[in-house]
């Protein structure tokens, strides 16, 4: 699975190289850079070219995650990403949206910088467990410590894994599909290349061959 991580700042280059990078993904992952300059519409449209998830790492009281979810969902996203910090109960209640609007949780769980692994890194298998409990369909995991997504992988059982940090942050591809996880999420190294289109068509079939 490979996943464009869309960090760009306005609707026209977004929607641009969604369209020209769109065949080559499976998802476009949306963040707070691209909503907070470009308004919320945008992630509608982008729906429209590749399922969206969006990346807002929910980590609130759970009533409040519960409105960022649903105008996630309501905006046409497929997945919303929550933070698994924040505990059980707010990952139950964005839980419960995503189940009203069909749509899908991924949890963090230790974020792939040096900073992750501050405080995170020593509670990530027990925000696995939690997620595992509260019926999360995935879990984001580092793809810069490619040992981690083994061990997340292993305690995950049936949820899948999604890593972003490859390229630009010096994860490689390759190390972390061979530690186990179903999916990379690329940003950089896509958007600001040259020609995205041959970018992410040279990963997707990076990613085919390896995944065969
Ligand atoms: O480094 P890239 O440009 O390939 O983008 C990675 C994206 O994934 C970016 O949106 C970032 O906010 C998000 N992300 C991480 O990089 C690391 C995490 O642990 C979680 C999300």
């Amino acid at each position: 699975m490979l996943i464009l991580a869309l960090d760009v700042l306005e609707r026209d280059v977004a929607l641009d190289v969604a369209r020209k990078c769109g065949e080559y993904v499976d998802f476009i992952k949306v963040n707070y850079p691209l909503v907070l300059s470009a308004g919320i519409d945008v992630v509608s449209e982008l729906s429209e070219i590749r399922p969206v998830i969006a990346d807002f790492k929910i980590a609130d009281i759970p009533y409040t995650a519960s409105l960022i979810a649903d105008i996630a969902f309501r905006h046409g996203v497929r997945a919303v990403i929550a933070h698994g910090f924040a505990g059980s109960d707010m990952l139950r209640a964005v839980r419960d949206v995503a189940d009203r609007h069909g749509g899908e949780v991924y949890a963090v769980t230790e974020l792939s910088s040096q900073g992750g692994r501050e405080f995170m890194t020593r509670h990530t298998l027990e925000i696995v467990d939690v997620a595992k409990e509260v019926g999360c369909d995935g879990l984001i995991a580092p793809a810069t410590r490619p040992e981690r997504i083994a061990e997340i992988k292993k305690r995950a059982e049936n949820l899948r894994v999604i890593c972003p940090g490859v390229g630009a942050q010096g994860g490689r591809l390759e190390d972390v599909l061979k530690a186990g996880a179903d999916g990379i999420i690329v940003g950089r190294t896509i958007y600001q290349s040259e020609d995205p289109a041959r970018t992410a068509r040279e990963i997707r079939e990076r990613i085919d061959g390896l995944m065969k």
